[in-house]
């Protein structure tokens, strides 16, 4: 009885009031107080006691082992000195070019020697050598360009910066870092491709003409009027007979090609079909020095015999020219044309290494 009238006539006010309006809400106050603080005081304590010590110690540059070992153990977080890194700081990426990049067939002297060792500067247009300069000049340049897109890619690439304040783990930062990779490597050969395609969208677009006479042909031919004779420009059509043993002019396709090969003394046989003295086996000729050397293969220029074969047809025949090697890993194979080599920015493959512990 005494602890209850003691705690009900508790009161923390030291005033003189007494009239019993004051002291009563004097005394609630007080109870108001009590009750509030000592439930406070509750909570503090139980979030104290759940929650384990904190504690702050500062390794400064931990190895990343001791990192690693450190984080098996405890919760711990590590910040960066550096919050962006770019790229080249611990990601390499080498491109391993088709070894064609490489070859003597894309060298000044291979072009130089398919200009001066012809023996006319005028072929027909089924011949080898009618667009055998212009091809090669263009595969040479492909390469070049292509080798390039991709250095100015890379270049990009390297000094595109990966941000964060806190160190990442492992398995996120290689994740992440393969994602960035990937989507580099499929963008680079597609934006060289889209390049190709808009040149010669513009070449066609403009009516750009080649140099070669496979497009269209003239000839002047004498003709006697009786009152008057003259030299009149006579032109001739331009047919290319195709595998299927269609006949297709440019006129209207720009794809019309034929494969490339060397006349003898006549064009054609008796039954009207190429008289080929020596055919070079998937290279083609074609309205457009691009559009043929891209439907063609590289297959002969794999055997030394086969080019040494071609040769034979040219004036220069104490040069010589080195074959690609057949047995170098590609992941093209010998009968893949070059617009699927040139599609894939000549690129064999790629060397890539991340360090996650710089
Ligand atoms: C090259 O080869 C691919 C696959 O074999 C084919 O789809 C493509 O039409 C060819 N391109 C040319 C220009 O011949
Ligand atoms: C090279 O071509 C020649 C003639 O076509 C052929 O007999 C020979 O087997 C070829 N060599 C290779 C390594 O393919
Ligand atoms: C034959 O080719 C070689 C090398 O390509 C060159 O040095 C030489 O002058 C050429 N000879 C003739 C007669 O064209
Ligand atoms: C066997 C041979 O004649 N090799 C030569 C081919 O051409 C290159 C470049 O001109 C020379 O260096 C080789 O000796």
């Amino acid at each position: 009885m005494r602890l209850f009238q003691f705690i009900s006539e508790i009161n923390l006010f030291e005033t003189d009031a007494t009239d019993n309006i004051s002291i009563r809400i004097q005394r609630l106050c007080t109870w108001f107080f009590i009750s509030t603080f000592t439930t406070s005081l509750l909570i503090v304590t139980i979030y104290a006691s759940l929650y384990a010590e904190e504690v702050h110690i500062t390794i400064q540059n931990p190895t990343i082992d001791f990192y690693a070992e450190l984080a098996s153990k405890y919760s711990i977080e590590c910040d960066c000195s550096e919050t962006s890194v770019p790229h080249k700081e611990f990601i390499s990426l080498q491109p391993i070019y088709h070894q064609v990049c490489s070859s003597d067939f894309v060298t000044q002297r291979w072009i130089d020697y398919l200009f001066h060792s012809a023996e006319h500067s005028f072929y027909y247009y089924a011949e080898f050598r009618s667009t055998a300069v212009q091809q090669f000049q263009l595969l040479a340049i492909l390469c070049q360009l292509s080798i390039q897109e991709t250095k100015d890619g890379l270049d990009l690439f390297f000094h595109t910066e990966i941000i964060s304040d806190k160190l990442m783990s492992k398995d996120f930062l290689v994740a992440e870092t393969q994602a960035r990779i990937d989507t580099f490597k499929t963008n680079a050969p597609d934006a060289f491709d889209y390049k190709l395609m808009f040149i010669r969208e513009m070449i066609t677009g403009n009516d750009l003409l080649s140099s070669t006479a496979t497009l269209f042909q003239f000839a002047y031919q004498y003709y006697d009027y009786g009152h008057k004779s003259i030299w009149e420009i006579k032109d001739e059509t331009v047919f290319f007979y195709q595998t299927g043993g269609d006949r297709c002019t440019c006129r209207y396709f720009f794809t019309c090609y034929s494969r490339a090969g060397f006349f003898g003394g006549r064009l054609f046989k008796s039954d009207y079909s190429s008289a080929y003295s020596y055919i070079i086996d998937g290279w083609y000729t074609g309205c457009r020095p691009i559009d043929s050397l891209l439907s063609s293969t590289l297959k002969t220029f794999y055997n030394q015999t086969m080019i040494n074969s071609l040769l034979r047809y040219f004036n220069n025949i104490s040069s010589n020219f080195t074959y690609l090697n057949a047995n170098k890993e590609s992941i093209f194979d010998l009968n893949t044309n070059l617009s699927t080599i040139v599609k894939a920015g000549f690129i064999e493959k790629w060397i890539e290494n991340i360090n996650y512990s710089l």
